[in-house]
């Protein structure tokens, strides 16, 4: 999968991308990313890429030309049609249903805006879908970016190990994961829970899936509707 990202601080999501799973993933050539430097399309004599927003009021809008010439560029080295997704809280908030089916896609282009916003005028003509990750404002696209390559990638068969891959069944069921421990069995005055040492895997996974639908209840209640449960657990915990 090839991800192209076009941002006017290519360095800042190059250095997001390239360590720890991800950074491991572009090595192994199971996923690339080439961050694009919008700036480097401009046909202004200065450089220029954004200007005052007609109407008046306050910042700056990126303008249409240097971002469509960085497009075209970018959509002549995809072999299949490739969607363009624009980074902004004003679209449907991101969510794992969405990072699974994107990670279908042989290639997927980012446009990360900058100031006050992009010349409405490109959006039209280049963007076939509008994601925010949640309801606060950034100062720019390019985290935005990030955070929707890296939910992507791990999606992406192969990237991450059998051992790694483990935590993205329980919210797909609808509900958080339950509370892990580890060495040592007791830590500042508190012991683990007795049942995770007791070798009875039945049990084990059924207080699991209790403290699961408990924490999903007291942590994210909203999740709980959609959540698959049986009537017994819905009764009894949810
Ligand atoms: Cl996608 N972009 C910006 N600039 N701010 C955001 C956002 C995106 N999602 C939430 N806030």
């Amino acid at each position: 999968m090839k991800f192209y990202i076009l941002t006017l601080f290519p360095e800042m999501v190059e250095q997001g991308l390239t360590t720890s799973i991800i950074g491991r993933a572009v090595a192994n050539g199971l996923l690339s990313v080439e961050a694009v430097n919008i700036r480097d399309y401009t046909t202004d004599r200065h450089k220029k890429v954004d200007d005052y927003p007609y109407g008046g009021g306050a910042g700056m809008v990126m303008q249409a030309q240097p971002i469509y010439d960085a497009w075209c560029a970018v959509k002549k080295k995809c072999n299949s049609p490739a969607r363009t997704i624009y980074l902004t809280p004003q679209a449907p908030v991101f969510h794992q249903a969405m990072a699974k089916e994107l990670a279908e896609e042989e290639n997927l282009i980012l446009l990360c805006g900058h100031y006050e916003g992009v010349d409405e005028r490109v959006l039209e003509e280049i963007v076939t879908d509008y994601v925010s990750i949640g309801d606060y404002v950034l100062t720019g696209g390019e985290l935005a970016a990030m955070v929707v390559c890296d939910a992507i990638s791990r999606m992406v068969p192969g990237v991450l190990t059998n051992e790694e891959s483990g935590t993205t069944e329980s919210l797909e069921g609808g509900l958080l994961e339950y509370p892990q421990y580890s060495r040592p069995e007791e830590w500042n005055g508190k012991k683990v829970p007795e049942i995770l040492l007791s070798g009875d895997h039945a049990k084990v996974d059924a207080w699991r899936r209790k403290q699961s639908i408990l924490r999903t209840a007291e942590r994210r209640p909203d999740l709980l509707d959609q959540a698959v449960l049986t009537e017994e657990e819905r009764k009894e915990w949810a």
